[in-house]
C-alpha cells in the first residue's frame, strides 16, 4: 500500500507523521471520504471543494492547491492499481508544542490514504438496517459546526457507541433544539406520502450523497422538501433512508424498536438506491 504524505509516495509503514502533530493532540484538521467506482473519482471537485471550505473555517492553510491535491489523489490510485476505492484525504495541522496554539505549527500536514472498500452494510441493503436515536446531540453549528469535517469526530463516535450498547447498525443524531439532525456518518432523509423530507444543512454536514440523491429525486419527478422534523416525523414515516459516500443509499427500518412503514426498504427508498447507483456508473473524473 503506497500513501502520500507530503509530496511523497511511501510505503505505509513508512508513512509515519510526528506525535507532535496536532491532529493527533487536538483533532485540529479536516479531511474527506471519497469513492472511486470503476476507474472514475466520483463528485472530485464537491469533495475538494468542502475539504477546502472546512479547512478555511477553523483558519487551517492547506499548502497545496486543489488542483495539486486531486493530481496527488490520482497518484495515489494509480500507484495502488485501484480502480474502485474508498479515499481518505486528511490535513492536519501540523507539528506544534504541547500548547494548543496553531500559530506554532508552521506547515500543515498532508495525507492521502486509499484503500478497497466494498458495501459498508454488507447484506442489510436488501433487509434495511436498524437505528437508534441517541441522547447525545449534535454539535450545535454555534460551537462546532457539523459543516466542518473536522479530525474531531468524538461527538459522532459518542453517538455509534450509544448505538452499538443498545444493538442498532446506525445511531440518529437530534440537535439542542430537539430537532433530527443525521446519522453517526451520514445524511437522513423521511419519506411520507411521497414526499421526501431531509433537515436543512446547518445541523448536519452538507453530504455530497445527499445533494446526489437530491440530484436524482428531482431528475424522477419526487417532490423533495427541506425542513425541519421532531421524532414524530420520524417514528411516523413511511420510509426512511441514510446516504453517504461509506454508507451510499441505505434503507432504515427500525428505529428504537418501531417498524418504520411495512418494515422493508420502500419503494421511494430503492428508487433513489437505483438512481444513485446509476450516477456512481455514469459519471466521475477519470483516474488516468
Ligand atoms: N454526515 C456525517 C457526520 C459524515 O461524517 C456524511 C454525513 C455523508 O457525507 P457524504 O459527503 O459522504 O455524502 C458524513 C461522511 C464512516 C465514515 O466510517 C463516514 C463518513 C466519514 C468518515 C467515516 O462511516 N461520512
Amino acid at each position: 500500500m503506497i500513501i502520500y504524505l507530503d509530496g511523497a509516495f511511501l510505503p505505509k509503514e513508512e508513512a509515519r507523521i510526528s506525535v507532535f502533530d496536532h491532529g493527533l493532540l487536538y483533532g485540529d484538521g479536516v479531511f474527506e471520504g471519497i469513492r472511486a467506482y470503476n476507474g472514475r473519482i466520483f463528485r472530485l471537485d464537491e469533495h475538494l471543494d468542502r475539504l477546502y471550505d472546512s479547512a478555511k473555517t477553523i483558519d487551517l492553510a492547506v499548502p497545496i492547491s486543489k488542483n495539486e491535491m486531486a493530481t496527488a489523489i490520482r497518484e495515489v490510485l494509480r500507484r495502488n492499481n485501484l480502480r474502485d476505492a474508498y479515499i481518505r484525504p486528511i490535513v492536519t495541522r501540523g507539528v506544534g508544542d504541547l500548547g494548543l496554539d496553531p500559530r506554532k505549527c508552521p506547515r500543515a500536514t498532508v495525507i492521502i490514504i486509499a484503500v478497497e472498500w466494498g458495501a459498508m452494510y454488507g447484506d442489510l441493503y436488501e433487509k434495511g438496517l436498524t437505528a437508534i436515536t441517541v441522547s447525545v446531540r449534535r454539535n450545535p453549528a454555534d460551537a462546532l459546526p457539523p459543516n466542518v469535517k473536522s479530525l474531531n469526530y468524538l461527538n459522532n463516535i459518542l453517538a455509534k457507541i450509544e448505538a452499538n450498547c443498545k444493538g442498532g447498525d446506525e445511531a440518529i443524531f437530534f440537535d439542542t433544539n430537539g430537532y433530527l439532525s443525521e446519522g453517526s456518518g451520514d445524511n437522513i432523509f423521511v419519506v411520507k406520502n411521497g414526499v421526501v423530507f431531509t433537515p436543512p444543512t446547518l445541523n448536519n454536514l452538507r453530504g455530497v450523497t445527499r445533494l446526489v440523491v437530491l440530484e436524482c429525486a428531482e431528475t424522477l419527478g419526487i417532490t423533495v422538501v427541506e425542513r425541519n422534523m421532531g421524532y414524530f416525523d420520524l417514528y411516523s414515516a413511511d420510509e426512511v433512508f441514510v446516504t453517504g459516500t461509506a454508507a451510499e443509499v441505505a434503507p432504515i427500518v427500525v428505529i428504537d424498536g418501531r417498524s418504520i412503514g411495512t418494515g422493508r426498504p420502500g419503494p421511494v427508498t430503492r428508487q433513489l438506491m437505483s438512481a444513485f447507483r446509476s450516477a456512481t456508473e455514469q459519471s466521475g473524473t477519470p483516474i488516468d
